[in-house]
C-alpha cells in the first residue's frame, strides 16, 4: 500500500509517498503530488523506515519510584494511575502552578489541543511551554509586534519568483535543503538577475552557494541591518508611499538609521562597508526580495529586535504582501507552527489567542465548558523559567513530552538540578531510554510518526493530514490519548472522552472560527481530498490563503505595520580573558537534533560520524592544535565539554563552531550544552543558544568507552532490499544530497 503524508522532520513539511507492507513502512519517497515540495525530498526522510524499527523504541511504560533504582516495565493501568494520583496530589497540594508540561513543536496538532485545553482549561496553570521555545519564539514575538498577527506571511512559491535572497542566521542548505534547493532552482533560471546573499559567521553550505556571503561577527547582525537600512534610505530606495500608507512609527526608525553610515555598521558587525552596501543594493533594486531566517538571529538575546530590523527591511521598501516578497521566518520542527495556532506556548490559548487577554479566556472558558476564573489570567513558565522553577521546589511536578531536554536546553546543569528535585517526572517519548528518561520516575511508550495520525502545519502555514499506516511498537499510544486518560484519571472526564484524532480536531477547529487564523472550513476529510491546505480557511472558502497582507492591511487594530527602533545591546557573554572564544552552535545536515532516530542510521552517520569543535587555522597554530586532536572548551560557572578538533578556515579567529546533536548516550565528552548559556531575550525569552563565551585547551580523551561502534544495541540495521547502500532513494525520486556534506579527515 502506499500512503501520502508529510515529513515528521524539519518545517519545510515535503509530502512523502510512504510504501507499507506488512504493517511496517518500508520505503520512503518524495511525493510528485504535493504543493510545497514537489517530489523532492532529503536524505533524512528516506531513513524514515530503519529509524521506526530501531531497537531501543519503547514498547511499554517503565517506572521506578525512585530514580536511584533501575526501571522497571509496568501497565498503562498502573503507570497512569501513578502519574494521575502524583498530579492529583501535587496540585491539591502546592496549587496548580506546582505543575508544569514542556513539550515540543514535533507533537500534532491534537496532540497540543489536548494538553493545553487539560492544563490551561483544567488544571488552572498556564506552564505549558515547549522547545519552539528554543526555536521560534523571538520570530513569533516580531511577528506579533510588527505585523498584528503571528505566521509568516510568505508561501514557497515565493521562492521560484524572488529576485534578491537575503538568507540570514539560517543554513537553508543544510537544515531545510529542499526550500534552499527552489531558491538555488530559481538562481540557475536567472544566474545574472537573481542574488543570493547569506549572511553567518560561519562559511556554510548556504554560504559556499551564495554569491554574497557577509561574514558577521557573532550577535552582530544587528547593525549589519542598520546599515542595510541606512543604505536603503541613503540611496532612494524606500517605498515611501507604501510606509506613509500602511505603516507607523517611521519617523524614528529613520532617525535611528541616520548615524548607522556602512562604516559605523562595518565596525560593530564585522563586515566590510563595501559588502555592506552591494548586500543593501542588491535587496533595494531587486524587483522581489525575501528574507529566510532562522537559529543565527532568534537564538540571541536580542532575537526580537533582529527579527522586526529584517521585517522592517520588507515595510520600509514596500516588499511584503506581494509575489517573490516578505520577510519568511523558517520554521524549525515539523508542528511548530501547528504550535503557535493552537496555543502551546506558556502566554497562548488556541486559535492565536492569549492567556492574559479576559476576552479571550471567557471564549476558551466557553468553548471547554469550564469556569472562566479557573483559568490563570498570568503567562505561565517558559521553558528555562520551569526548570529553574523546578531546581528551586516551585514546581514538583514535570511533564515531558516529545523532546529531549537533557540534551537540548542550555546550561545543562539547572536542567539537571530542575529535574532532580521534581516529585514526578514523567516523559513520553518514542524510544527508550533517552537522556531525559534517565532523569525520570516513568517514561510512557509514544507512538510516533507513521503511527498515529493527526495534522500538523509547514512553514508556509499549510495545514496536511498525516493518517497512522503503521503499527504501533509494544503498547505505545498517541500522545494525545496519554493526555485524555491523564485528565479522565485526574478527574475531568467531562472534558477528555473523545474517542478519535479526527474528534480532537473537530473540537479545535471550531474554536478557530472568527479568529485570524480561522480553519473552520478544514476536516479531515477535505484535507485527505483535497491535500494540505494554507490558512485563514474559513467554512465555506475554496483553497486556503498564499499570501498574507497582499491588500497592505496588517493584523494590527488600525490596519498599520509598526516600526521599531531597537538599541543595540550586548550578548549575554562576552569574550574576557578568562573566555576569550565566542562559541557557536548548529546543526549537521544528516541528523536531526539529539539522534534518537538519525543517530542510529549507519548511512546518515557517514557524513559526520563524531562530535567535533571547528576552529580557525590560526587560532589552532597558536595552540599548536591538530586536526582530531581533544580540545576542552569551558564556560567558567556553567561547564565543560571535551571534542574533537577540526581545523578550518570556515569559521573566523577567534570564534568556535560546534553541532548539539551529541548527548551523553552518544559521545563521553559531555552534551554541548554544558557550556551554552541560559540567558535570553527579554521579549520572546529565546534563551542565546548561539552565543557563549569560553576557554579552550588542550586535553587528554574523555576515555570513555561510548563510541558509535559501541552503541551498537542503538544502531539498526536497515532492511537492504529497502535501503541501497549510498543511493537513498530509488532513482526516480529526485533525491536531495546536502550541497556539501561535511566529511571528516
Ligand atoms: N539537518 C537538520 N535540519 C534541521 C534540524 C536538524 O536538527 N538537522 N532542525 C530543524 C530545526 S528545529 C531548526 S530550528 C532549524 C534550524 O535551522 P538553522 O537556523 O538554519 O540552523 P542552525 O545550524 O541552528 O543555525 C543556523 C546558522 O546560524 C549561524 N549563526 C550563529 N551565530 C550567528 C549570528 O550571530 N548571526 C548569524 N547571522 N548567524 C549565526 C550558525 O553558524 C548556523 O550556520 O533546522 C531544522 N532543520
Ligand atoms: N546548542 C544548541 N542547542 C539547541 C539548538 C541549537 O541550535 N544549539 N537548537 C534548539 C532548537 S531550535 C530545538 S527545536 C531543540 C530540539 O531539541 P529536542 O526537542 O530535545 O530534540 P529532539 O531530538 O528532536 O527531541 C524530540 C524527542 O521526541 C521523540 N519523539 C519523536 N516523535 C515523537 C512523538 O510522536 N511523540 C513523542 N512523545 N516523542 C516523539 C524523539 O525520540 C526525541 O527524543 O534543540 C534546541 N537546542
Ligand atoms: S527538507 Fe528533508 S527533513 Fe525537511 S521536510 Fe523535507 S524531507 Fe523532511
Ligand atoms: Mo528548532
Amino acid at each position: 500500500m502506499v500512503h501520502k503524508t508529510v515529513c515528521p522532520y524539519c518545517g519545510v513539511g515535503c509530502g512523502l509517498s510512504v510504501e507499507v507492507s506488512g504493517g511496517h513502512v518500508t520505503r520512503v519517497r518524495g511525493d510528485e503530488s504535493h504543493p510545497g515540495s514537489r517530489g523532492m525530498v532529503c536524505r533524512k526522510a528516506v531513513y524514515l523506515p530503519p529509524s521506526l524499527i530501531a531497537p531501543d523504541r519503547a514498547l511499554r511504560p517503565q517506572f521506578r519510584p525512585d530514580r536511584s533504582a533501575p526501571f522497571r516495565p509496568t501497565s498503562w493501568d498502573a503507570a497512569m494511575r501513578w502519574a494521575a494520583a502524583g498530579m492529583r496530589r501535587i496540585v491539591d497540594e502546592h496549587g496548580p502552578d506546582a505543575a508544569a508540561f514542556y513539550i515540543s513543536g514535533q507533537l500534532l496538532t491534537e496532540d497540543y489541543y489536548v494538553v493545553n485545553k487539560l492544563a490551561k482549561g483544567f488544571i488552572g496553570t498556564n506552564n505549558v511551554d515547549s522547545n519552539s521555545r528554543l526555536c521560534m519564539a523571538s520570530a513569533v514575538s516580531a511577528y506579533k509586534m510588527a505585523l498584528g498577527q503571528d505566521g509568516p506571511p510568505c508561501t514557497y512559491e515565493d521562492l521560484d519568483l524572488a529576485d534578491c535572497f537575503l538568507f540570514i542566521g539560517s543554513n537553508a542548505a543544510d537544515c531545510h535543503p529542499v526550500l534552499f534547493k527552489r531558491a538555488l532552482k530559481r538562481k540557475e533560471s536567472d544566474p545574472a538577475g537573481v542574488t543570493l546573499i547569506a549572511v553567518d559567521p560561519r562559511r556554510t553550505a548556504t554560504a559556499k552557494d551564495s554569491d554574497l556571503y557577509l561574514q558577521v561577527r557573532p550577535g552582530g547582525d544587528l547593525a549589519l541591518l542598520y546599515g542595510m537600512l541606512h543604505v536603503l534610505i541613503r540611496d532612494g530606495l524606500t517605498d515611501d508611499a507604501f510606509v506613509a500608507a500602511h505603516t507607523v512609527g517611521w519617523d524614528a526608525l529613520r532617525d535611528a538609521a541616520r548615524d548607522w553610515t556602512p562604516a559605523v555598521a562595518a565596525a560593530q558587525c564585522g563586515i566590510p562597508p563595501e559588502q555592506i552596501e552591494r548586500a543593501a543594493s542588491a535587496f533595494g533594486r531587486a524587483k522581489r526580495s525575501l528574507s529566510l531566517w532562522s537559529m543565527g538571529l532568534n537564538q540571541t538575546t536580542s532575537g526580537v529586535d533582529k527579527s522586526l530590523m529584517v521585517i522592517a527591511l520588507h515595510l520600509a521598501t514596500g516588499k511584503i504582501g506581494k509575489p517573490g516578497c516578505g520577510p519568511f521566518s523558517l520554521t524549525g520542527q515539523p508542528n511548530a507552527m501547528g504550535g503557535r495556532e493552537v496555543g502551546g506556548l506558556a502566554a497562548l490559548l488556541p486559535g492565536h489567542r492569549a492567556v492574559d487577554n479576559p476576552q479571550h479566556r471567557a471564549e476558551m472558558a466557553r468553548h471547554w465548558r469550564v469556569p472562566a476564573d479557573q483559568m490563570c489570567p498570568r503567562p505561565g513558565l517558559t521553558a528555562i523559567e520551569t526548570f529553574e522553577a523546578a531546581a528551586e521546589g516551585r514546581v514538583k511536578a514535570i511533564w515531558v513530552a516529545a523532546t529531549n531536554p537533557a540534551v537540548s536546553l542550555p546550561d545543562l546543569k539547572l536542567v539537571r538540578e530542575g529535574l532532580l528535585r521534581a516529585e514526578l517526572v514523567v516523559v513520553q517519548d518514542a524510544y527508550f531510554p533517552t537522556e531525559t528518561t534517565d532523569l525520570a520516575h516513568l517514561a510512557l511508550p509514544a507512538a510516533q510518526w507513521s503511527e498515529k495520525e493527526g495534522t500538523a502545519t509547514t512553514s508556509e502555514r499549510r495545514i496536511a493530514y498525516l493518517p497512522a499506516v503503521g503499527a504501533r511498537p509494544g503498547v505505545a499510544r498517541p500522545d494525545w490519548q496519554i493526555f485524555a486518560e491523564l485528565a479522565n484519571r485526574m478527574g475531568y472526564s467531562e472534558g477528555f472522552n473523545y474517542r478519535t484524532a479526527q474528534e480532537v480536531f473537530d473540537d479545535y477547529r471550531a474554536c478557530t472560527i472568527g479568529t485570524d487564523m480561522d480553519i473552520g472550513g478544514l476536516s479531515y476529510e477535505r484535507l485527505r481530498s483535497e491535500g494540505p491546505t494554507q490558512w485563514p480557511c474559513p467554512a465555506g472558502s475554496s483553497g486556503g490563503t498564499a499570501r498574507l497582507y497582499t491588500n497592505g492591511r496588517f493584523a494590527t487594530a488600525d490596519g498599520r505595520a509598526r516600526f521599531f527602533a531597537p538599541q543595540i545591546r550586548p550578548t549575554a557573554d562576552r569574550a574576557s580573558s578568562a573566555a576569550p572564544f565566542s562559541l557557536t552552535t548548529g546543526r549537521e545536515p544528516d541528523q536531526w537534533h539529539t539522534m534518537t532516530r538519525t543517530g542510529k542510521i549507519l548511512q546518515l552517520l557517514r557524513s559526520c560520524p563524531e562530535p567535533y569543535l571547528a576552529l580557525n587555522p590560526t587560532d589552532a597554530a597558536r595552540l599548536g592544535v591538530v586536526e582530531r586532536e581533544w580540545l576542552e572548551i569551558e564556560a567558567p560557572g556553567r561547564g565543560a565539554v571535551r571534542l574533537r578538533a577540526r581545523v578550518t578556515a570556515d569559521v573566523p579567529e577567534g570564534t568556535l563552531f560546534a553541532p548539539f546533536h551529541w548527548g551523553a548516550h552518544w559521545h563521553d565528552g559531555g552534551p554541548l550544552n554544558a557550556v551554552t548559556t541560559r540567558a535570553w531575550d527579554p521579549v520572546s525569552k529565546q534563551p542565546e543558544l548561539k552565543l557563549a563565551a569560553v576557554a579552550l585547551r588542550k586535553c587528554p580523551g574523555p576515555g570513555g568507552k561510548r563510541s558509535i561502534a559501541q552503541r551498537s544495541e542503538h544502531v539498526a540495521a536497515p532492511p537492504p532490499s529497502t535501503l541501497p547502500e549510498d543511493a537513498p532513494a530509488a532513482d526516480d525520486t529526485p533525491t536531495i544530497m546536502p550541497t556539501r556534506s561535511p566529511v571528516h579527515a
